[in-house]
C-alpha cells in the first residue's frame, strides 16, 4: 500500500500511564514506539491523540464507590468499563512516553476531557454522537485517508478506526504498531468490527512509498 500527500498518521495514546509501569499500563505498550517511528518520516501529515482526564473521570472505578477496576456499569450514554484512574490532566502519566520524539506532529487532539463521559475514539466521544473536532479538521486540511497506530488497539485504536469508517474516510490499521489491553476477549472482538466496517488491517512490512 502506497502512502500519499492525503494521508494521515494518528498516534493514539502513546503515555506513560499505557506503558509499562503506568497506572494503566498496556502490556508491552512501549514496544509501539519503534515501529511508530520507523514509518512516521513516511507520512507528509501526523496527529496525535492524547488521553485527558480531569480528576474525578466519569471512566474512572475511584469514582463510583464500591466498584473496581475492570467492571463494567451503566452510565446515562451506555456501558463504561471503569478503568484505574490514568491519564489525569497536568500528570505525568498524561505525557508523552519520552521516547515518541514526533515534533514534526501537526495537531494534538485531546480527549476524554469531560468529566460525565469517556471518549475512546478520536472522533467521537463514548455518546458515538459528540463530536471531537477531528472530522472536519481533516476534511478542511483535506486530509482524506487515515493510518492508526498506537494504543489501545482494542479501544481507542480501534473505536477511531471504526469512527472513520463511519464518517467515510477510509481506515487502515498498522496491526504490528499496536498493542492491546485484550479485556474479555477485546481484541478478537475488534477485529471481527474491523472487518464488518471495511477498516484495512495490515503491518507496517506491507507499506510502501
Ligand atoms: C484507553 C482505556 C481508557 C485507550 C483510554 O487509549 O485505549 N483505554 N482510556
Ligand atoms: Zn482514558
Amino acid at each position: 500500500m502506497r502512502i500519499d500527500a492525503n494521508d494521515v498518521l494518528i498516534v493514539t495514546d502513546v503515555q506513560n500511564d499505557f506503558c509499562p509501569g503506568g497506572a494503566l499500563a498496556v502490556p508491552r505498550g512501549d514496544e509501539v514506539i519503534a515501529p511508530i517511528l520507523r514509518i512516521a518520516p513516511r507520512f507528509q501529515h501526523i496527529v496525535l491523540t492524547q488521553d485527558w482526564h480531569p480528576p474525578c473521570h466519569a471512566s474512572f472505578a475511584a469514582s463510583h464507590p464500591g466498584r473496581k477496576p475492570f467492571e463494567t456499569i451503566e452510565l446515562p450514554c451506555g456501558p463504561q468499563t471503569l478503568w484505574p484512574p490514568h491519564c489525569m490532566q497536568g500528570t505525568a502519566g498524561a505525557d508523552f512516553h519520552p521516547a515518541l520524539k514526533l515534533p514534526q506532529a501537526e495537531l494534538i487532539l485531546r480527549k476524554g476531557f469531560r468529566t460525565e463521559i469517556d471518549s475512546y475514539s478520536a472522533f467521537f466521544e463514548n455518546d458515538h454522537t459528540t463530536p471531537t473536532g477531528l472530522a472536519a479538521y481533516l476534511r478542511e486540511r483535506n486530509l482524506s485517508r487515515v493510518f492508526l497506530v498506537g494504543l489501545a488497539y482494542d479501544y481507542c485504536v480501534g473505536y477511531s478506526a471504526l469512527d472513520a469508517r463511519r464518517l467515510n474516510f477510509p481506515a487502515v490499521v498498522l496491526r504490528d504498531a499496536c498493542r492491546a489491553i485484550d479485556l474479555n476477549g477485546s481484541a478478537a472482538a475488534m477485529e471481527a468490527r474491523f472487518a464488518e466496517a471495511g477498516v484495512a488491517l495490515i503491518d507496517i512490512s506491507e507499506l510502501s512509498g
